[in-house]
């Protein structure tokens, strides 16, 4: 690399003629080409294509009306790893999405860690209810029909080191996490396709984000496979990711927003028991 290159600044008309090869329907790739073709250096030329088309689209999702873009958990697959350290286990990556961010892992629980949480979660299961956005209060929703109970965030030792290992996985602090929450659907029952995060223009929705502001990604881990049926479905892009024990999906939105592509929703089971537990993750502590 020359000193000259080095020395490039990513100047407004560079950014502006991004943005127009960018609207002209030029690929990222032919034009990291040709700026490498007019020397500049690959790590400027990406970090210029980058941070330009970021910013361009969030002044875009601005201007359309859109919540701000947050960070989110995400896991490391930089260098494509097939399996991330959690500290206390080597969980597989089994496949991964870029929009929506999707991913799913294997082996996350082991089968021991799976009917630890179940016992523990049957003496308490209750129907599971959903926050009502009206009022920040909870209902009964017959879109969820499933039977669950919440563990306290750092209930037990179990819990702990389960939480800590999440963390660890999707890079986001324990704290930000709601409690775990176990459910238990038998056939028949479903959680029809929603949205995780709070939708910004219901009248409650101010009232739930004093607790930790939005949720930002969720962790769907499943402990108990049904026989048929169960899936975890996004239905915006026609995946279905199979309920299987020990594995997991994790999925991110950076704002409230259909946009994310991020609606899914639980399968009717139709055969046998699905247990799952869920992790919800905030933007911030959740008190
Ligand atoms: O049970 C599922 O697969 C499921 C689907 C959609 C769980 C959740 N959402 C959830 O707990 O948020
Ligand atoms: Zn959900």
């Amino acid at each position: 690399m020359s000193s000259t290159q080095t020395r490039q600044q990513i100047t407004p008309e560079l950014r502006q003629w991004i943005v127009d090869q960018a609207q002209g329907g030029h690929t990222a790739e032919s034009v990291l080409k040709a700026m490498l073709a007019s020397g500049w250096s690959e790590e400027v030329a990406v970090e210029a294509m980058e941070s330009t088309l970021r910013g361009h689209l969030e002044t875009k999702a601005a201007a359309d009306g859109l919540p701000p873009a947050v960070p989110v958990p995400d896991p490391d697959l930089d260098d494509s790893p097939l399996y991330i350290d959690c500290g206390d286990r080597r969980v597989a990556v089994l496949q991964a999405m870029g929009s929506p961010r999707v991913v799913v892992f294997g082996g996350l629980l082991s089968d021991e860690e799976c009917d630890q949480l179940m016992d523990a979660a049957r003496p308490r299961l209750a129907r599971s209810l959903t926050v009502q956005t009206k009022t920040g209060g909870e209902e009964v929703n017959a879109d969820r029909t499933s039977n669950g109970m919440f563990f306290q965030r750092g209930e037990n030792e179990l819990v702990r080191r389960i939480e800590e290992r999440i963390g660890r996985l999707v890079n986001w602090p324990v704290e930000n996490g709601e409690g775990l929450q176990i459910l238990h659907y038998t056939p028949g029952t479903e959680y029809k396709p929603h949205y995780d995060y709070f939708d910004p223009k219901e009248p409650g929705t101010p009232t739930i984000l004093k607790r930790g502001g939005q949720r930002v990604g969720t962790l769907i881990m499943y402990l108990g496979e049904p026989e048929k049926g169960g899936g975890t479905v996004f239905p915006d892009v026609h995946l279905e990711v199979a309920p299987k024990r020990g594995n997991a999906v994790f999925f991110s939105y950076e704002r409230a927003h259909p946009s994310t592509k991020t609606l899914h929703g639980g399968s009717p089971v139709n055969a046998g028991e699905k247990w799952i537990a869920t992790k919800w993750l905030r933007e911030r502590r959740f008190e």
